[in-house]
């Protein structure tokens, strides 16, 4: 029988990969992201091209209503989720703290903290109940080290990280694994998002080395859900060859 995963953000970059790999290897996914078009699409494939089921959810994480109206919408036999994986998230602009855009900081805050405690506040009971589960939330080298103008990113980067923790401790009477996976510099449409739509920004991060993909990720947590129920990955590193910190990549001219 397959296991049954809810990935948030699936609509691009890490999400969707990891939509992709789960599908083909024995997941029914619950899929969600605002962007329902994408959903639509993501799920007609996935259905077409692999045995896996699709249910998809079209909200914003940072609206808790929104987020307790799609989840109540669920089957019985949906909600009996194995594996959560908090992915939604996003950096939006780049200033220093002293110069910083208020909006910028309260849709990371709210997407990347909030969004992650509604959607979990929710599965988690359940896995409690039925005694296993896994939680995997999407940290980010930032949540290891801040870098200039990083700020805001890093510091709910930083919350990810303090919450995995928290939740391990919480929930391991109950036998639910929780993990953190940390990646340095994927080429996604994270850029785009951060630098608001300015492509020559965003394709200049990647410029000049070879970034990871969203695919290493998936690749990443597939084998962090696939480990035998004994063996919990707590917190994963994984960074392109060329970085070896946050603001240090060797780039080729
Ligand atoms: P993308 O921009 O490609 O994907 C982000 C996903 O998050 C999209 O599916 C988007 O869906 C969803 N999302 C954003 N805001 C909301 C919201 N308010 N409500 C619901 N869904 C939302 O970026 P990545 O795939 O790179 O990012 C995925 C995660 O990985 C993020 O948490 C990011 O911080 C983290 N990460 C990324 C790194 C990178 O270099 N790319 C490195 C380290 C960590 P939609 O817009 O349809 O709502
Ligand atoms: C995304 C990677 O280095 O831009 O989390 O913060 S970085």
């Amino acid at each position: 029988m397959n296991r049954i995963a809810l990935i948030t953000g699936a609509t691009s970059g890490i999400g969707e990969a990891t939509a992709e790999i789960l599908a083909q290897n024995n997941f029914d996914l619950i899929l969600t992201g605002r962007r329902k078009d994408r959903l639509t699409e993501l799920q007609a494939r996935l259905q077409k091209d692999t045995s896996c089921e699709v249910v998809i959810l079209a909200f914003d994480v940072r609206d808790k209503a929104a987020t307790e109206s799609a989840f109540s919408s669920l089957s019985a036999k949906w909600k009996a989720i194995d594996v959560l994986i908090n992915n939604a998230g996003l950096a939006v602009g780049m200033e220093t703290i002293d110069e910083g855009v208020v909006d910028d900081w309260e849709r990371m805050i709210d997407t990347n903290i909030k969004g992650l405690l509604y959607i979990t506040r929710l599965v988690s009971p359940l896995m409690v109940q039925r005694k296993s589960g896994h939680i995997i939330n999407l940290s980010s080298i930032a949540g290891k080290e801040a870098y200039a103008m990083g700020n805001v990113y890093c510091a709910t980067k930083h919350a990810v990280q303090g919450l995995t923790q928290g939740m391990r401790i919480d929930l391991v009477k109950h036998g639910i694994k929780v993990s953190s996976l940390a990646p340095g510099a994927v080429e996604t449409e994270f850029s785009m998002v951060r630098f608001k739509g300015d492509k020559s920004k965003a394709d200049g991060v990647y410029k000049g080395f070879v970034p990871l993909y969203a695919n290493d990720i998936a690749e990443t947590i597939l084998f962090m859900v696939t480990r035998p129920a004994h063996v919990n990955i707590d917190d994963v590193l994984i960074m392109p060859t060329s970085q070896a910190f946050s603001r240090i990549i060797h780039k080729e001219e």
